[in-house]
């Protein structure tokens, strides 16, 4: 069983709470152990909107943290449904204490060991998990913890269809992305704009409680409360990663550019996945888990 640290922009899209969705669903099922959630935007109600869903699904006491370290995506576009999610928590909930997210990654990593770690939103949280240096919680730095308890990554970030087409994720903050592409010590799989551009779920969220905040947010988000799966994918694969509805390409070197497109370089610890059947297949299976 797959352990998983999660970090999240939830707030910039609703398809990250697809994926939250699908998450909970499949350590239900018994195939993940979720460590925790972190949510890489300093915008208050992205987090406390990942403490709302992971309620909903159970698991109130997961960990939450939050990027800290300066100002970023704290914007109302940010805010169009978080703000609403966040209010309904709060009319029953004390404000919550949200850890700083590299604090509480080097908290949960220094505890476990063969972590995977995902990614599906910018690259910040886990750039600074990398720089982290020795502190209270533990000797090592944020690299020597990546070696010795992390097994992977998997991150929603570039497009590997057209190389001169900056991906969201990649193009919000470059310099993070290209950081973490040129020093995570360990094979990073990459889930490109590409995969999830054609295959729009959400459909089985309109059969779900009217209190399900997932449902809520998808319909607060998308007129017709579907939406594209770049992040339902990403976990999809990250927990099931020996699935037959998308395939690893050849090990190679994956780095970002100045203007934030992908580039491949020869020989390398890192992959990118590419589709293995129809969008209608996969459509279909992730449906199955993000009620
Ligand atoms: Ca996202």
């Amino acid at each position: 069983m797959k352990k998983i640290i999660l970090d999240t922009d939830l707030g910039s899209d609703c398809d990250d709470a697809g994926a939250i969705a699908l998450m909970h669903r499949l350590a239900e099922l018994g195939e993940t152990e979720i460590l925790a959630v972190t949510h890489c935007t300093s915008e208050i109600g992205g987090a406390i909107t990942v403490k709302a869903i992971n309620e909903y699904y159970g698991r109130a006491d997961l960990p939450v943290g939050q990027y800290s370290e300066k100002p970023f995506l704290d914007n109302e576009i940010c805010k169009r449904f978080t703000k609403h999610i966040m209010e309904n928590y709060l009319e029953n909930h004390k404000m919550p204490k949200i850890e700083n997210a590299t604090k509480l990654m080097r908290k949960v990593l220094a505890q476990n060991s063969d972590v995977t770690l995902i990614a599906i939103g910018f690259l910040n949280n886990y750039a600074e998990l990398l720089r982290s240096q020795p502190d209270e919680i533990s000797p090592l730095t944020g690299i020597e913890l990546i070696k010795k308890h992390v097994k992977e990554l998997y991150a929603m970030g570039g497009n590997f269809i057209d190389l001169t087409n900056a991906e969201y994720n990649v193009k919000m903050d470059i310099e993070s992305a290209k950081y973490v592409s040129e020093n995570f010590p360990l094979p990073i799989t990459y889930i490109g704009y590409e995969l999830g551009e054609t295959i729009r779920t959400g459909e089985s969220l309109k059969t779900a409680s009217e209190n399900n905040p997932v449902k809520k947010i998808y319909s607060l988000r998308q007129a017709d409360r579907l939406r594209e799966s770049w992040d339902p994918i990403t976990l999809y694969c990250a927990i099931r990663d020996s699935n037959t509805l998308f395939k690893k390409s050849e090990k190679c070197k994956i780095t970002f550019n100045d203007n934030g497109c992908v580039v491949i370089n020869g020989r390398g610890k890192d992959c990118y996945l590419i589709a293995n059947t129809t969008d209608e297949e996969v459509r279909e299976e992730l449906e199955k888990y993000m009620v």
